[in-house]
């Protein structure tokens, strides 16, 4: 799996979409420090919004193979400038979180994300999970297999060797 790091201020959802891409129970947990999790980096929103803070920010996405840009859907402005994403050399991907918000707005906030330079946007809620996997099959690599294609691949052994048990009526 590529190496995902997670980008934006603070409340917009980087620990929960950590959490649901983790197949964790998403319960709010304050981030005062990195958590370097096996293919996701969490980052505290204040990396974001600190001007001194984003230079750590800068150094911490050398450690990614992709950078993860946060906008929620409830946002009234964007923390992104025009074409901000020319100044990481990791590809730059969009994720407009809390799409199941009353007064969400994903289609304004996935226009702010575009605006900034990402080329691949995707909508997801970290409380349904909706959105959750394409992320992960966006950070996958040959040979990994998803959980849920483990499972697919265990279903069809099961079938196959159920036909296989089945007495051949005809024989
Ligand atoms: N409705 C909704 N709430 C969310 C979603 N993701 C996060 N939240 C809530 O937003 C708040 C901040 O989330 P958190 O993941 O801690 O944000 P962070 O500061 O970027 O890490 C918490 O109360 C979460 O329960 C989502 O997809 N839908
Ligand atoms: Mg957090």
């Amino acid at each position: 799996m590529k190496k995902i790091i997670f980008m934006g201020r603070s409340e917009c959802g980087k620990t929960s979409l950590t959490q649901a891409m983790r197949g964790e129970k998403v319960t709010y947990k304050k981030t005062q420090y990195i958590n370097n999790f096996d293919v996701i980096i969490d980052t505290p929103g204040e990396y974001a919004e600190n001007h001194f803070l984003a230079r750590a920010l800068a150094l911490y996405a050398y450690e990614a193979d992709v950078v993860g840009f946060l906008l929620s859907a409830t946002e009234p402005y964007s923390l992104y400038s025009p074409n901000c994403v020319s100044a990481a050399n990791r590809e730059v991907i969009g994720i407009v979180t809390k799409i199941d918000e009353e007064n969400a707005n994903p289609e304004r906030a996935e226009r702010w994300l575009r605006l900034a330079g990402c080329k691949t946007v995707y909508h997801v809620c970290s409380k349904t999970g909706e959105g959750v996997s394409a992320i992960l099959e966006h950070l996958k690599e040959e040979g990994d297999v998803l959980p849920w294609e483990e499972d697919e691949k265990q279903q069809k052994q099961q079938k196959t060797t159920k036909k296989q048990q089945k007495p051949n009526k005809n024989a």
